[in-house]
Protein backbone atom coordinates (compact mmCIF):
# COMPACT_ATOMS: atom_id res chain seq x y z
CA UNK A 1 0.00 0.00 0.00
CA UNK A 2 2.08 3.19 -1.28
CA UNK A 3 0.13 5.60 0.84
CA UNK A 4 -0.09 3.76 4.20
CA UNK A 5 1.96 5.16 7.30
CA UNK A 6 2.45 1.86 9.17
CA UNK A 7 3.91 0.09 5.45
CA UNK A 8 6.15 3.16 5.02
CA UNK A 9 7.67 2.57 8.54
CA UNK A 10 7.84 -0.95 8.14
CA UNK A 11 10.09 -0.18 4.70
CA UNK A 12 11.97 2.04 7.01
CA UNK A 13 10.96 5.04 4.68
CA UNK A 14 9.72 6.51 7.85
CA UNK A 15 11.81 6.23 11.23
CA UNK A 16 10.56 4.45 13.91
CA UNK A 17 11.65 3.89 17.57
CA UNK A 18 12.04 -0.51 16.40
CA UNK A 19 11.91 -2.90 19.53
CA UNK A 20 11.24 -6.38 17.30
CA UNK A 21 11.47 -7.76 13.92
CA UNK A 22 10.67 -11.10 12.07
CA UNK A 23 9.73 -11.96 8.68
CA UNK A 24 6.10 -11.67 9.23
CA UNK A 25 5.65 -8.72 12.12
CA UNK A 26 7.23 -5.25 12.83
CA UNK A 27 7.24 -3.38 16.07
CA UNK A 28 8.12 -0.25 16.91
CA UNK A 29 7.13 2.42 20.02
CA UNK A 30 3.65 5.11 19.75
CA UNK A 31 4.84 8.02 19.01
CA UNK A 32 2.29 9.04 21.43
CA UNK A 33 2.38 6.57 24.39
CA UNK A 34 -0.39 6.20 26.67
CA UNK A 35 1.37 3.72 29.11
CA UNK A 36 5.19 4.26 30.44
CA UNK A 37 5.05 1.13 27.75
CA UNK A 38 3.20 1.36 24.17
CA UNK A 39 4.32 -0.41 21.56
CA UNK A 40 2.67 -1.34 18.47
CA UNK A 41 2.90 -4.66 16.68
CA UNK A 42 2.03 -4.84 12.93
CA UNK A 43 2.01 -7.42 10.33
CA UNK A 44 4.02 -6.88 7.15
CA UNK A 45 1.52 -7.56 4.89
CA UNK A 46 -0.52 -5.09 4.82
CA UNK A 47 -4.45 -5.54 5.97
CA UNK A 48 -6.49 -2.50 7.24
CA UNK A 49 -8.12 -4.05 10.60
CA UNK A 50 -9.02 -7.27 12.82
CA UNK A 51 -11.77 -6.95 10.10
CA UNK A 52 -9.36 -8.36 7.37
CA UNK A 53 -7.49 -11.09 8.78
CA UNK A 54 -9.71 -13.12 6.47
CA UNK A 55 -7.05 -11.90 3.61
CA UNK A 56 -4.08 -13.55 6.10
CA UNK A 57 -2.82 -16.68 6.58
CA UNK A 58 -3.81 -18.59 9.87
CA UNK A 59 0.58 -18.43 10.11
CA UNK A 60 0.32 -14.48 9.92
CA UNK A 61 -1.95 -14.21 12.48
CA UNK A 62 -0.32 -15.94 14.55
CA UNK A 63 2.84 -14.11 14.45
CA UNK A 64 1.59 -11.05 15.71
CA UNK A 65 0.14 -12.59 18.87
CA UNK A 66 3.59 -14.66 19.65
CA UNK A 67 5.53 -11.30 18.82
CA UNK A 68 2.93 -9.66 21.13
CA UNK A 69 3.96 -12.14 23.77
CA UNK A 70 7.66 -12.29 22.91
CA UNK A 71 8.02 -8.57 23.79
CA UNK A 72 5.55 -8.07 26.34
CA UNK A 73 8.66 -10.91 28.10
CA UNK A 74 11.46 -9.50 26.61
CA UNK A 75 10.20 -6.26 28.28
CA UNK A 76 9.45 -7.85 31.61
CA UNK A 77 5.81 -6.67 32.31
CA UNK A 78 5.04 -9.41 34.83
CA UNK A 79 2.64 -7.79 36.16
CA UNK A 80 0.81 -7.75 33.22
CA UNK A 81 -0.23 -5.96 30.17
CA UNK A 82 -2.73 -4.64 28.31
CA UNK A 83 -3.44 -5.60 24.26
CA UNK A 84 -5.54 -3.74 22.05
CA UNK A 85 -6.37 -3.70 18.16
CA UNK A 86 -8.96 -0.73 17.42
CA UNK A 87 -11.35 -1.93 14.26
CA UNK A 88 -13.00 0.86 12.36
CA UNK A 89 -14.68 4.32 12.53
CA UNK A 90 -16.65 3.40 16.11
CA UNK A 91 -13.37 2.33 17.85
CA UNK A 92 -11.45 5.03 16.82
CA UNK A 93 -8.48 3.45 14.87
CA UNK A 94 -6.86 6.13 13.12
CA UNK A 95 -4.57 4.05 11.12
CA UNK A 96 -5.66 1.25 8.71
CA UNK A 97 -3.11 -1.14 9.09
CA UNK A 98 -3.88 -3.94 11.43
CA UNK A 99 -1.83 -3.17 15.31
CA UNK A 100 -1.84 -4.50 17.93
CA UNK A 101 -1.27 -1.74 20.77
CA UNK A 102 0.90 -3.55 23.64
CA UNK A 103 0.27 -0.77 27.13
CA UNK A 104 2.16 -2.01 30.19
CA UNK A 105 4.23 -0.63 32.94
CA UNK A 106 0.97 1.01 34.99
CA UNK A 107 -1.75 -0.22 36.68
CA UNK A 108 -4.89 -0.21 33.60
CA UNK A 109 -8.17 1.18 34.47
CA UNK A 110 -10.56 -2.18 35.22
CA UNK A 111 -12.40 -1.17 32.33
CA UNK A 112 -11.99 -1.11 28.63
CA UNK A 113 -14.13 1.76 27.14
P1 LIG B 1 -5.17 3.56 16.48
O1 LIG B 1 -5.81 4.80 16.98
O2 LIG B 1 -5.60 2.32 17.23
O3 LIG B 1 -5.29 3.43 14.98
O4 LIG B 1 -3.62 3.73 16.82
C1 LIG B 1 -2.70 4.32 15.98
C2 LIG B 1 -1.50 4.63 16.80
O5 LIG B 1 -0.45 4.94 15.91
C3 LIG B 1 -1.64 5.84 17.72
O6 LIG B 1 -1.54 5.40 19.08
C4 LIG B 1 -0.48 6.74 17.39
C5 LIG B 1 0.40 5.88 16.53
N1 LIG B 1 1.08 6.58 15.47
C6 LIG B 1 0.50 7.36 14.52
N2 LIG B 1 1.44 7.84 13.67
C7 LIG B 1 2.64 7.34 14.11
C8 LIG B 1 3.98 7.47 13.64
O7 LIG B 1 4.29 8.13 12.65
N3 LIG B 1 4.93 6.81 14.35
C9 LIG B 1 4.64 6.06 15.46
N4 LIG B 1 5.66 5.48 16.10
N5 LIG B 1 3.39 5.91 15.91
C10 LIG B 1 2.40 6.54 15.24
Amino acid sequence: MDNCLFCKIVKGEIPSDKVYENDEVYAFRDINPQAPFHVLVVPKKHVASVAETGLMTDGEIAACLRAVSLIASQAKLDGGYRVISNCGPDACQSVPHLHFHILGGRKMADRMA
